[in-house]
Order: structure tokens, then sequence, then C-alpha cells
């Protein structure tokens, strides 16, 4: 019998990053979800969503981390579960949340009003009101929320460091290879590129007093690349390229589709990603904007892009 092929990418992952205690049971929790939904009829997204950190030191004191609020995995999430898809939600620790998303500038004590009586040493026995001013569509977002966990159509799996996103998402990939092209993968989250490898890392606190810190940062390896051709080869594959100068950010994406040979490539530039996005294929370009008139109604470029995939999706699995 032909031996499975090991990627050198899978050698790295094992020798380079720590492996998180919990990756077998997360393995079969996503499996488990995929063909629950699959059996019912829904097909399943992963997506990835946040920064990641890179530790300096392994008793971590210090890290490298990123920009990335996790607004679009969060946004996105919603309109996937809104679209009939179930959806495997693998977020950076503390990033932003399906649904809570649109309350995470309010401190929640101002968005409540205690009506019992007496002062600070009485009893705590009243009731707990929310204001709806200041939690502005807190009975609609509830209310979705709730339907959800109810049907169970999304699995969080959160992760915090380089090291746990890679290996969770290696985990996810396999667990959904067994579900074929209903799956797909929208690899929104900004993961870095640099990480110190756990052999050159010091184990305590970098001192200042040996003077100014020069860094030498190894590449993370491409794991888009096994992704692709070994971990979930029939899957649907959406990455996402993000640049700061808008003049080199097609040619990239091309550059990426061709690489790997993936099926999508969602194009951004940091400043606008919230309003203007290209969706690149191999064979098409789709520009999706956001309007002023959009903003006013509430419309978030996110709904836009998961109509384009889903579609696309479609397409995919009939073809
Ligand atoms: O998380 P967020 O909503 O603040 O930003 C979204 C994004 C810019 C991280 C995402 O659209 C993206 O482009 N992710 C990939 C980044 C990259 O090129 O690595």
């Amino acid at each position: 019998m032909a031996k499975p092929r090991i990627s050198s990418i899978d050698g790295k992952l094992a020798e380079e990053f720590a492996v998180p205690s919990h990756v077998e049971e997360v393995k079969e929790k996503m499996a488990a979800f995929a063909r629950r939904h699959v059996a019912a009829g829904r097909r399943v997204v992963l997506i990835t969503s946040g920064g990641t950190k890179v530790p300096l030191e392994s008793r971590t004191v210090r890290f490298l981390d990123n920009f990335s609020s996790g607004r679009r995995g969060a946004s996105s999430a919603e309109y996937f579960m809104d679209s009939g898809y179930a959806v495997i939600f693998l977020h950076r620790h503390r990033s932003l949340y399906p649904y809570a998303r649109m309350f995470s500038n309010i401190n929640m004590l101002d968005a409540l009003k205690f009506s019992g009586g007496g002062g600070a040493s009485s009893s705590n026995s009243g009731e707990v009101v929310v204001n709806q001013q200041v939690l502005p569509n807190i009975a609609k977002a509830l209310k979705r929320y709730q339907e959800v966990t109810e049907g169970e159509l999304l699995l969080p799996v959160e992760f915090s460091t380089l090291s746990e996103y890679l290996h969770l998402l290696k985990a996810a990939a396999k667990a959904l290879s067994t579900i074929g092209s209903e799956a797909m993968f929208y690899l929104a989250a900004a993961v870095s590129d640099f990480y110190i490898p756990a052999s050159e890392m010091p184990e305590h606190k970098i001192q200042s007093s040996n003077g100014p810190l020069q860094l030498s940062l190894n590449m993370v390896p491409k794991i888009l690349s096994p992704l692709v051709k070994d971990w979930a080869p029939r899957a649907f594959v959406i990455s996402f390229k993000l640049e700061t100068d808008a003049a080199i950010l097609l040619d990239k994406a091309r550059r990426a589709l061709d690489t790997y040979r993936h099926q999508v490539v969602v194009a951004n530039v940091l400043d606008s990603r919230r309003g203007y996005v290209v969706v690149v294929t191999p064979e098409t370009q789709a520009e999706l904007i956001i309007t002023e008139e959009d903003v006013k109604n509430d419309v978030e470029i996110e709904e836009r892009i998961v109509s384009n995939l889903t579609s696309a999706h479609n397409k995919f699995i009939t073809q």
C-alpha cells in the first residue's frame, strides 16, 4: 500500500511549534460537528479570525501582535449562518465574536440598571433591567444568538498563539476532509509571517540590562500549501490578502492563486477594508463596494462577500 505523503511542513509543524494538548479532542469535535450538519443537509464553513500572538520568551512576557480585530470573521460567521451554513469559528481569544461584536465598545454596567433598594451594604436582591437605548438591537442579536446556539450551528474554537493557530487549522482541515466539497475554508485571520522557533527562544524574560534588543525571526511555513494539496484537497478554499499598498494588491492575490491552486483570494487594503474588497478567482475579478447609502442602512461588506462566495461554492460543488 502506498505510504501517505508527509509534506515537510508537517515535519516543521511538529518540530518547531508546540502542539496544544487539546488538539485531538478538538479535531474529534470538529469532525462530529461536520458529519452531523452534512447529514442534515447543511454545508460547513471553517472561518479563521483575528490576529496571532508570537512569543519572544517561552515564559512569555512579551510578544509580537497585529492589528486584526476579528470583525471580518465574526460578522461573516453571522451571514454564513443566515445562508444556511454551519460554522466552525476558529478565532483569537478575546477577538470579536458573532453577535456580541455589536456591543464590544459598550460598558455593560452602563447598559444595565439595578432596581433594588438600599445602599452599598444592603441586600443584592432586586431586578436588573436592560437599557435598550444603550444596547441598540440587543433583542434582535440575542434572539438570533439563541437560535444559532440552540440549533448548534456555531462551534467556537479559540487560539492565542501562532502555534495554536497552526495546529488547530491543520486539525480542522483533516476533520473537514471527510465532507469533501461541502466544506469551505474562509481564512480571514491575520497570521504572522514571522516567528522565533521554540529551540531559539529564551526561557526567561529578556533583560533590558543587556542593551538594545535585536531579533532574528524565521519565516512561518505557508500552511495553505498542504491544506489545499494534502489535508482537505476537495474543499472550497478562500484565502485573504491584505496590503497597505494598493498598487501591489491584485498582483499578489493572483500570485497566491497561482502558487497554492486554491479557488478564491479576497483582496483588501488596510484602510479601506470595511468598504472595498476584490474577490479574485483564476478566471474572474469582482469588486465589492459599500456606499454611504449602504452604511446608513447598516449594510456591511461581509454580507456581500458571503453572498458572492456561497454562490461560487454552489457552482464549485455542481461542477
Ligand atoms: O479582523 P479585521 O476585521 O480587523 O480585519 C480583517 C483582515 C484585514 C485581517 C482580513 O480581511 C484579511 O485580509 N486577512 C488576511 C490578512 C493577511 O494578508 O494575512
